[in-house]
């Protein structure tokens, strides 16, 4: 089959909730994605972040097929031999008491803010259905109903109602507009450490410590979605880190399973994810022994492979070698460590055509809201892989 052939059958086949650019991929090590015509592309994207740890990573390969021979669901009805040696290792990696696992980033999600629910009424002691959860302008975190229900993206919505009530909707980055917010009925402030989806968006230094405040002054717990920031894509553990800031509830997803296996968490300490009791929530597939074994895995090759300082030091000089590139068409580069956005002045004309160029150089990356190229490769990337690829997006950020 063609390339052509794979896109045409898609097309035919599949509801069209994308746009994808048009290389048909089959093949990943590393760094490195191959297309079904034997072309070889540096994977600037890292399927969203979920590839941190780099594609197919031989531990991960070793770890699932050997899981996958022994047991792979038994539903939560029963215990399994690898769920509680996940929850251990995910617990003693991030420094909180207690976590539940889940499957896609949008379902952990939706458990945080059950779990911010849960919290306010049985604690907070906020009357009956009166919750009420704040979260920031531009947001990205997820599909479900509930979820675009607070989205500011017209298309995330559009035909799409009616919404879960509950939801405030404040700016990004404005610690005053979220302290204003805050009701006696606020339960929880749910927040992106830097947006992702909106064009990689660094707040204000500062901001997190101040929200923390905000949130503990007001008895309000700070929800971080580190979905896509966190397990090391920032230069740190989370992307919280850097402001020394430590959420009620963190919610992860994506890298927690090196791309292998839809694997989500939400961790909170005891007084918080204590709350629930058998019945209250959960998943036939969350926890299962496969995905267990595997983000157990995962999540050592963070730790034990430095991925977090190689994304620290590599994030930073391929963001400082960016921003030297003379170009008529760079208005800003920003992120921290590997998550790293390149926004074009309107007058370039999009970022697709420059992501299309790229392509064709060898080089694959996602636009993001139109304007932005998004740099985030997987954090195994070593400095002569992005010296190669400085040469080829300064030929792109030059062209016609
Ligand atoms: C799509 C972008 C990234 C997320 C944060 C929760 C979720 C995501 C911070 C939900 C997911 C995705 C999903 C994917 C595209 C994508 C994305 F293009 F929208 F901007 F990553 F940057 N919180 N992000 O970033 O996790 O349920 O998908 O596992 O097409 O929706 P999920």
């Amino acid at each position: 089959m063609l390339p052509k052939d794979y896109i045409t059958l898609e097309q035919q086949y599949s509801a069209h909730t994308y746009h994808p650019l048009e290389v048909v991929l089959e093949k990943g090590e590393g760094v490195w994605l191959y297309d079904v015509a034997g072309h070889k592309y540096l994977d600037c994207l890292s399927a969203y972040s979920a590839i941190n740890q780099g594609h197919c990573h031989p531990r991960l390969v070793k770890v699932l097929v050997e899981q996958a021979q022994q047991l792979t669901l038994t539903s939560r009805a029963f215990y399994n031999s690898k769920l509680p040696l996940f929850y251990q290792s995910l617990c003693e990696t991030t420094g909180y008491d207690m976590a539940i696992a889940m499957n896609s980033g949008a379902e952990a999600v939706e458990t945080a803010l059950k779990t911010a629910r849960k919290w306010g009424y049985q604690t907070k002691k906020v009357e009956p259905n009166k919750a009420e959860i704040i979260v920031c302008q531009g947001n990205f975190h997820g599909r479900t109903i509930a979820i675009i229900g607070f989205s500011s993206e017209p298309q995330y919505q559009a035909d799409f109602g009616p919404f879960a009530p509950g939801f405030v909707t404040v700016p990004y980055g404005d610690a005053k507009a979220l302290e204003t917010a805050i009701t006696p009925n606020t339960v929880g402030f749910l927040v992106e450490p830097i947006q992702g989806e909106c064009g990689v968006v660094v707040p204000p230094p500062g901001y997190l410590k101040k929200v923390q405040q905000i949130c503990q002054k007001h008895q309000v717990l700070f929800m971080a979605d580190e979905i896509q920031t966190g397990l090391g894509r920032t230069g740190q553990l989370f992307a919280c880190d850097d402001e020394g800031v430590r959420p009620d509830i963190m919610i992860l997803g994506k890298a927690l399973a090196g791309g292998f296996y839809p694997v989500s968490a939400v961790l909170a300490d005891k007084a918080i994810m204590g709350l629930f009791r058998p019945g209250d929530h959960g998943s036939t597939f969350g926890g299962n022994p496969l995905g267990a074994a595997i983000a157990t895995e995962a999540l050592a090759i963070i730790r034990e492979e430095g991925l977090i300082e190689n994304a620290h030091q590599l994030g930073t000089y391929f963001q400082e070698r960016l921003a030297e590139i003379p170009s008529p068409y760079v208005k800003e580069v920003r992120g921290r460590g590997l998550l790293i956005g390149v926004e074009l002045k309107p007058e370039a004309g999009g970022a697709r055509r420059f992501c299309e160029a790229l392509r064709g150089r060898g080089i694959l990356c996602k636009e993001t809201h139109q304007h932005v190229i998004r740099f985030a490769p997987p954090l195994v990337v070593t400095k002569e892989v992005i010296d190669w690829a400085l040469e080829r997006i300064t030929d792109v950020l030059n062209m016609k």
